[in-house]
């Protein structure tokens, strides 16, 4: 990853009052202002709807919390899910381009408030993607996709449960047995990896530990990140640097050193997020900026920093 740009926010622009209204008397230069200040300000709406309107890929009013990146539709392109202030589920269809999707959003689910999200996978392998979830009160729920840009017909089954005080890290084939896994911190960051059996049940793997010291990470999410055929771990810590744990496919620690491929995360947004998304063949990086901007950071595959520039993808997240 290169340093992103910082997400400076612009300075705020104060009106000062028209030269030409200086003439007039007092009290018509402070009316006169306000008017020609609220009629800016109405342009300024006018103009943020009618860019708003042009921007299909752009998120509605902000606000949203990621359940990550895949190709849900089964279409061969990767799409955003993505849940609203409301709980409503939407499906950000991809086209696999570096800048805004043409493809309208979709609603496939609501009352998901409340919810935190694993990830996006193919958890029971029945060929569609599902959603892995838990709920406040720490039960995990599988919720089987059924590929569609809509509603998912399938019920939701109980997985788990206990799962309060985890923080996911996401869902992948971690040790390459064919079965999706859930890899989670829990409060003294310490780092699991739970076996997942291609069932819609409760697996009976043991969990493993694969990692410690992982308090204060922020996760990118998983993904094999530098094509060697093993799931990685992309994490930012405290101070915006974002580092690669390369896995390698092992129910344990993985004896790769950690490299670094990024700096001045900090303020980003990037749950999950990872995935070939412009089907280039290397994985890329999704965030959202504290704007709300949604930026794409093209992979290239490597074990450092990527020279792609980044690409705005969408705005209003
Ligand atoms: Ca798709
Ligand atoms: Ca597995
Ligand atoms: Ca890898
Ligand atoms: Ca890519």
């Amino acid at each position: 990853m290169k340093t992103p740009d910082r997400a400076d926010s612009a300075p705020p622009r104060t009106p000062g009052p028209p030269g030409r209204l200086r003439r007039f008397r007092l009290q018509w230069i402070g009316i006169a202002g306000s008017l020609l200040d609220i009629a800016r300000r109405q342009l300024i709406k006018l103009v943020a709807l009618a860019f708003a309107g042009l921007s299909i890929a752009h998120a509605q009013s902000g606000g949203y919390a990621f359940v990550g990146i895949a190709d849900w539709d089964r279409d061969r392109h990767q799409d955003i899910i993505a849940r609203d202030a409301s709980g409503v589920l939407w499906l950000y269809p991809g086209m696999s381009v570096r800048g805004y999707s043409q493809a309208q959003r979709v609603q496939i689910g609501n009352g998901w408030n409340g919810y935190a999200f694993a990830g996006i996978a193919d958890w029971d392998r029945d060929g569609h993607q599902d959603i892995v979830a838990k709920d406040v009160n720490g039960a995990l729920w599988l919720y089987p996709g059924a590929s569609k840009r809509g509603y998912s017909p399938g019920e939701r089954v109980e997985i788990g449960n206990g799962w309060a005080g985890y923080t996911f890290v996401g869902v992948t084939d971690w040790d390459r047995d064919g079965h999706q896994d859930i890899i989670a911190r829990d409060t003294s960051g310490v780092l699991w990896l739970y076996p997942g059996m291609s069932t819609r049940s409760y697996s009976s793997a043991q969990r493993v530990e694969i990692g410690n010291g992982w308090a204060g990470y922020v996760f990118a999410g998983l993904t094999d990140w530098d094509r060697d055929g093993h799931q990685d771990i992309i994490a930012r810590d405290t101070s915006g640097v974002l580092w690669l744990y390369p896995g390698m496919s092992v129910r344990g620690y993985s004896p790769a050193d950690r490299v670094q491929i990024g700096n001045g995360w900090s303020t980003y947004v990037f749950s999950r997020l990872i995935g070939d998304w412009d089907r280039d063949g290397n994985k890329d990086i999704l965030a959202k900026d504290a704007s709300g901007t949604l930026w794409l950071y093209p992979g290239a595959s490597t074990r450092g920093y990527s020279q792609a520039q980044r690409v705005q993808i969408g705005n209003g997240w």
